[in-house]
């Protein structure tokens, strides 16, 4: 399988969860800084012009950050990632989706890319308070999910801390956020993780 990534997007969380899982993948770098998503090359691999996406062997893409996590935990780690119960694979889903599609997609791509979200230069500043506060607000609420647990579900790893880690990379080391406590100490324990160094070493990212 071949996975497309930029450095330091949210594909990191993906990357993460692939050296997690220990899965034998090639790594496509699509670096969005320089534009290479809107480039022909990419386009006909992935008209979305997103990252993260994965090809898989059959020659089919696969898109959207929820459905690879879950494509990769059912299909190549069962045991490891398998819910206890539909209740829990309800609610490993409801966390995933509130992380990526709130908390990433309205809060922070407001603060990291105000530019999307008004055409005039004087409201860029508003803009990115606003994600702001949209980032701390769903951040309050998954620190008392966390609570003093190692993992946002519990005791277990799921596919919903590959969206945390990722999360919390931007809203810890590279944007500093006054940040619960302890969401600051789960993002110290996830970074530290064999597959999380090798995943942000591959991404050039330490
Ligand atoms: N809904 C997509 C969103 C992915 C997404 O927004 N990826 C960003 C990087 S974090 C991207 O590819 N941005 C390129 C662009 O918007 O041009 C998913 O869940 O995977």
């Amino acid at each position: 399988m071949k996975f497309y990534y930029s450095p330091g997007a949210c594909s990191l969380g993906i990357h993460f969860l692939l050296e997690e899982i220990g899965i034998a993948y090639e790594g496509g770098a699509i670096h969005i800084q320089n534009g290479d998503q809107l480039k022909d090359g990419y386009i006909k691999i992935n008209p979305k012009s997103k990252v993260p996406a994965i090809l898989r062997d059959d020659g089919s893409l696969l898109t959207e950050f929820g459905v690879i996590a879950h494509w990769l935990a059912q299909t190549h780690a069962r045991e490891q990632f398998e819910p206890d119960s539909f209740e829990q694979e309800l609610r490993i889903k409801e966390t995933l989706d509130y992380i990526v599609a709130t908390m990433h997609m309205q809060g922070f791509t407001r603060i990291l890319r105000p530019q999307k979200f008004t055409p005039n230069d004087g409201d860029l500043v508003w803009v990115q308070n606003y994600g702001k506060d949209i980032v701390m607000k769903a951040a309050g609420f998954l620190s008392t999910q966390l609570g003093d647990n190692p993992f946002i579900m519990g005791e277990r790893m799921t596919i919903a801390d590959a969206a945390l880690f990722y999360t919390m990379f931007w809203g810890v080391a590279r944007l500093k956020l006054d940040l619960p406590a302890n969401l600051i100490r789960y993002f110290e324990r996830m970074s530290a993780r064999p597959a999380a160094q090798r995943a942000m070493q591959l991404e050039g990212l330490i």
